[in-house]
């Protein structure tokens, strides 16, 4: 039900649409992926191909709030770098929209440029390959070329397009007319001009512009320059600060001037108009799988229509979760009684992407039990924003961004009191493999030892970590790791071992470098497994995972349990006050946990916990008031070993319900202070008195000091000066 709320929503504000778009489709997965789950022309998921394909899909205006998405980023307290990502994913542009009427027949097309100020260094147009116009626009005798183009272009991603150094194109034959020279100027399909972005059109100036200029000369395309004192021989002239020429009215401008004389001519004439764009498009919402909320829609004559008032729609039960024969998402296998509700001719078979959830479950966790809301707006009102949100920086341009716009729609229409879900982002750093290689000697099953290698013909092969300790290979193990390795032969080093190289790198299972929690949390337990994760580095930062060190982490718990245990294991612990010492290594290490906490920086309170353990040992402290306040220090990096300890401490609640201990500065003060005594200003010796000591009994005891005696010679002082806690100086 408040999922159903939360669609209906959407649906009911026109926030959702169906339109036919080009779209990622992936054969393999037999679904439409969303562009951040495409990377370079794969699937994120699996690796598959992905190529654009013309579909009717359900799509949120995501770019109805590009402006604000953009502006809001100002207010937000999140690292520059997914700022900077976001700002360039929105891509804000300011340019003008123009159309050029075509030559043979009463057609426009439409171009989007940024540079109206270089409109008389327009020498042609390009066309995406998808454009709709391409086929009215291509003569016959140019057809079979563009077809075989347009087929090519398909299987290539947008990325590849974009990235795409070798030009590429075809002339449709046809010619547009330049609305301010009337010159003849030919048409032509590239597939460096996307179908998605502006218009899909452009009007190519290559002396302005790079793409064009190399396209121009290509193809032995006319070349007219517009800059002031350039040569375009080499290359196009990118720089905006040159005063043009060639160009009628625009003449002697430059780009700033140009670009709003440029397009207030172009609106009153009546040609194109304005426009600002945006790189973001429009999220397309439909997936073409099984798992995925349905949508609570059915068609009639096949229009959509909203199911209002009922039960939420759950997911038929199906036979296979493929697609059907006929290419229809696996839903259109379920029968009309299969369903829990169905309405009019048939339901909508496409489900809802994983964003349509992740977008709002922040909400959901605030009023889980909710059945008649998502999220009732006094529970919202309290919890408010998420005030630190711990995420991977991968998320940049989809979850961040699909939730922020979640967000402000949900405030927009008033049921939520803010309009950001996270106010505070933090990016943890992944946790690197330390993978081990051994070397094989090319076409045998001879492995030789890292030092030799060079000595050898070789491949490197990634041997699984578990095989290695600090670099030796574990050569029976080895042999058993693999049936291909049982009859491996060995060249040792001069210690008799075989020594692998390291490498740091992405933590995966192809190359054996994945460690399992388990093993090590067998070996060591999950108070050291978590309390070495914590050591390994601060958050913020790519940290290899380097198994070695966990040693020292395991040993300081045990030293920790060793202070407060006798021989045989025996309980330990004193009722006596703690000395000065003991309070002050307390009361320095809550300061320092407590504080490097809060700047979350997670991994410097464990040496501080370290030293902590080393100077109470010194100290021979088992005192419980400070093995009381050491364990609840200790409690968010060991849970289990600090809850046990609590528990012998006599406590009959759990740990996790005290409170933090609280620091005092007082026990950090020093009792004493070793003051350097000078005689007209040249120290002579030192002296310790008490902090607390009154002046007048310092100066009193100074005078009566056997040294004071000797550097006075029998002299009387004139005066004594005593600074607290800094000198004293005898004048005489
Ligand atoms: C003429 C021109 C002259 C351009 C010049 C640039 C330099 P941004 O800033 O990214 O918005 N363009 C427009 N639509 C395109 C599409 N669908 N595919 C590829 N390129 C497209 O870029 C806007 C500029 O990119 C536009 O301005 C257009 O080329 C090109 F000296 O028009 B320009």
């Amino acid at each position: 039900m408040p999922e159903k709320q939360q669609y209906e929503l959407l649906l009911k504000y026109r926030l959702a649409f169906i339109s036919e778009t080009w779209v990622n489709w992936c054969e393999e997965l037999g679904t439409v992926l969303a562009n951040d789950e495409v990377k370079d022309g794969y699937s994120e998921r699996g690796g598959y191909p992905v190529e654009q394909k013309l579909m009717k899909q359900w799509s949120l205006a995501i770019t109805a709030y590009a402006d604000r998405l953009l502006q809001d980023l100002n207010n937000l307290d999140w690292p520059d770098s997914i700022k900077e990502i976001q700002k360039n994913w929105i891509g804000k542009s300011n340019g003008v929209l123009l159309n050029f009427k075509t030559e043979e027949f009463e057609r426009y097309i439409e171009v989007f440029t940024t540079r109206p100020d270089t409109v008389f260094g327009v020498t042609f147009l390009v066309l995406a390959p998808e454009h709709r116009l391409v086929s009215d626009l291509t003569i016959p005798e140019q057809k079979e070329k563009v077809n075989q183009y347009i087929r090519e272009s398909k299987a290539k991603s947008e990325r590849a397009r974009q990235s795409n150094k070798q030009v590429s194109g075809v002339f449709t034959g046809s010619y547009a007319i330049h609305p301010f020279t009337k010159e003849k100027i030919p048409i032509w399909i590239a597939d460096y001009v996307l179908i998605n972005y502006g218009t899909g059109a452009i009007m190519a100036v290559p002396c302005g512009d790079q793409r064009d200029w190399q396209f121009a000369k290509s193809f032995d395309i006319n070349i007219v320059n517009i800059f002031e004192g350039v040569d375009i021989k080499d290359s196009a002239n990118e720089q905006k600060d040159i005063c043009l020429k060639n160009s009628d009215f625009l003449n002697s401008l430059t780009y700033n001037e140009a670009f709003s004389i440029a397009s207030k001519e172009i609106e009153s004439k009546g040609i194109g108009k304005i426009k600002t764009n945006f790189r973001l498009r429009d999220a397309i919402f439909s997936r073409q799988r099984y798992w995925g909320e349905p949508f609570p829609v059915y068609y009639e004559s096949e229009l959509p229509y909203i199911i209002e008032n009922e039960e939420v729609v759950t997911l038929p039960e199906i036979d296979q979760y493929l697609p059907t024969k006929e290419g229809e998402p696996p839903l259109a296998r379920a029968k009309k009684e299969d369903w829990n509700i169905f309405k009019g001719d048939r339901m909508e078979v496409n489900v809802m992407p994983g964003w349509a959830g992740s977008s709002w479950y922040y909400l959901r966790y605030m009023d889980a039990n909710n059945d008649l809301e998502f999220c009732s707006r006094e529970k919202s009102n309290y919890w408010g924003q998420v005030d630190l949100y711990i995420g991977g920086s991968e998320h940049a341009v989809g979850h961040l961004l699909y939730s922020r716009f979640w967000t402000k729609f949900l405030y927009d229409k008033g049921f939520v009191s803010f309009n950001e879900p996270f106010k505070k982002l933090v990016n943890q750093g992944m946790i690197l493999g330390r993978s081990s290689l051994v070397y094989r000697i090319n076409n045998t099953n001879t492995f030789v030892t890292a030092e030799k290698k060079s000595e050898h013909d070789v491949t490197a092969i990634h041997v699984d970590v578990s095989l290695v300790t600090n670099n030796i290979l574990d050569i029976n193990l080895f042999k058993k790791w693999r049936p291909e390795f049982e009859g491996a032969e060995f060249i040792l080093n001069d210690q008799n071992n075989y020594l692998c190289d390291s490498e740091v790198e992405k933590m995966s299972k192809s190359k054996f470098n994945v460690v399992v929690p388990d093993d090590l949390i067998q070996k060591f337990g999950a108070d050291t497994f978590r309390l070495y994760e914590m050591f390994l580095g601060p958050l913020e930062q790519y940290k290899p995972w380097d198994t070695s060190g966990i040693n020292g982490v395991h040993n300081f718990l045990k030293k920790f349990w060793r202070l407060i245990h006798d021989e045989k294991n025996n309980f330990l612990i004193s009722e006596e006050e703690p000395s000065k010492d003991s309070y002050k290594t307390l009361h320095k290490t809550i300061k320092k946990v407590k504080e490097d906490i809060d700047r979350l920086s997670f991994n410097t309170p464990v040496s501080a916990l370290m030293i902590c353990v080393n100077e109470l040992t010194d100290q021979k402290c088992n005192s419980r008031k400070i093995i009381s306040g050491f364990t609840l220090l200790l409690s968010p990096y060991a849970p289990h070993l600090a809850e046990e300890i609590w528990s012998k401490l006599g406590n009959k609640t759990s740990i996790t319900k005290a409170s933090f201990p609280i620091f005092n500065q007082n026990y950090l003060e020093e009792s004493e202070f070793t003051y350097p005594v000078s005689f007209n200003g040249k120290m002579r010796f030192k002296a310790t008195f008490g902090i607390d000591k009154k002046q007048k009994e310092i100066e009193k005891e100074i005078l009566e000091n056997e040294n004071t005696i000797k550097y006075l010679s029998g002299k009387k002082p004139n005066k004594i000066i005593v600074v607290h806690k800094r000198i004293i100086n005898i004048v005489f």
